[in-house]
């Protein structure tokens, strides 16, 4: 992956004062990310010094400069929730005809939960409701029905790192007619211990070649004891059943290497969040020329972009 030259893209510098509540922000982080027209929107995760979480939409129309809405999002129908939501976070966005989707991860009492919300302009948003029941982060949608249902991709938390987090090294797959009720089907792929993505988690939305689904994830390398290292890398799910992995990096394709990644709120972190092909498919598939850019998280403190392709991440899944 090639790092953008203007890297970090976003600091908290870039957030405005939105009063009362998000003034003199502490960090901005891990952005969903899409193409709208001629626009790229990102949705940036913001914490103020109280470590309170807001999301909040930026614009720009050339992919590397953009404008941060003054206001944070509401979600219309989060009072619905019947319990506390003391965090929103870590948005992934996946467009499905005109609507924008957006599934999100809910810190509550129960513990981390997955939510989904709606929007079809960047303004106005609606929540949903909650996916599944159990503990979990990362979930993701595919951009289209495959076999006539919705696909998800999610991590279940079964585990917990060093430092308390809940944590896991399963990507599983469920399956939906509504999006809302989704019944899970089977364990796509777990994390190699002793190697660079011992736990593991789901980056953007899958995106459509005509060789498969190419999903870029993120990994954990815990074996350093004091310091998890979270680095990226991606998988090649065959299309007519995302279920089944075709290929997979050996290697990390990105990983904390520059200052801006490797010190911070939260070290060593490049945790990838958005993908947004540079040209749209005419027929839905990808040409291996796209060029490929990847918004992620640095050190949980700014926001990052590095480029690929689609040839490239091809190449890297052909490491096993
Ligand atoms: C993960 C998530 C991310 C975060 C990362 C690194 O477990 O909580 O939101 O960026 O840890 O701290």
């Amino acid at each position: 992956m090639k790092r953008c030259l203007q890297n970090p893209l976003i600091t908290r510098s870039d957030i405005p004062n939105v009063k009362p509540y998000l003034v003199d922000a502490s960090s901005v982080f891990n952005p969903g990310a899409v193409r709208w027209g001629n626009q790229t929107v990102l949705l940036l995760r913001v914490q103020n010094r109280g470590r309170e979480t807001f999301l909040l939409p930026a614009f720009g129309d050339d992919g590397i400069n953009f404008a941060v809405a003054t206001e944070s999002i509401q979600l219309r129908g989060m009072e619905k929730l019947d319990c506390r939501a003391y965090h929103v976070y870590d948005p992934r966005i996946a467009r499905i005809d005109e609507s924008f989707y957006i599934t999100l991860a809910l810190d509550t009492d129960m513990g981390c939960r997955i939510g989904l919300a709606q929007t079809t302009d960047f303004r106005h948003y609606d929540f949903l409701g909650m996916l599944m029941h159990g503990d979990a982060r990362n979930a993701v949608l595919f951009p289209e029905k495959i076999g006539g249902e919705y696909a998800l991709l999610y991590r279940p938390n079964r585990s917990r790192l060093d430092g308390g987090i809940a944590s896991g090294s399963e990507i599983e797959l469920a399956m939906s007619d509504d999006l809302l009720n989704w019944t899970p089907r089977e364990i796509v792929m777990s994390g190699r211990f002793h190697f660079w993505d011992e736990y593991i988690g789901s980056g953007p939305p899958p995106i459509k070649t005509r060789r498969g689904w190419l999903h870029i994830y993120h990994g954990v390398a815990t074996h350093f004891a004091t310091s998890n290292i979270y680095q990226a890398g991606v998988v090649l799910l065959d299309l007519d059943n995302p279920g089944k992995v075709i290929g997979r990096s050996r290697y990390n394709i990105l990983e904390p290497r520059e200052l801006y990644e490797l010190i911070g709120q939260v070290p060593n972190v490049v945790f990838p969040t958005g993908l947004v092909p540079a040209h749209q498919p005419k027929d839905g598939f990808l040409d291996d020329d796209t060029e490929l850019l990847l918004y992620y998280g640095a050190a949980d403190t700014c926001v990052c972009l590095a480029t690929t392709s689609v040839r490239e991440l091809l190449e890297a899944c052909e490491e096993i």
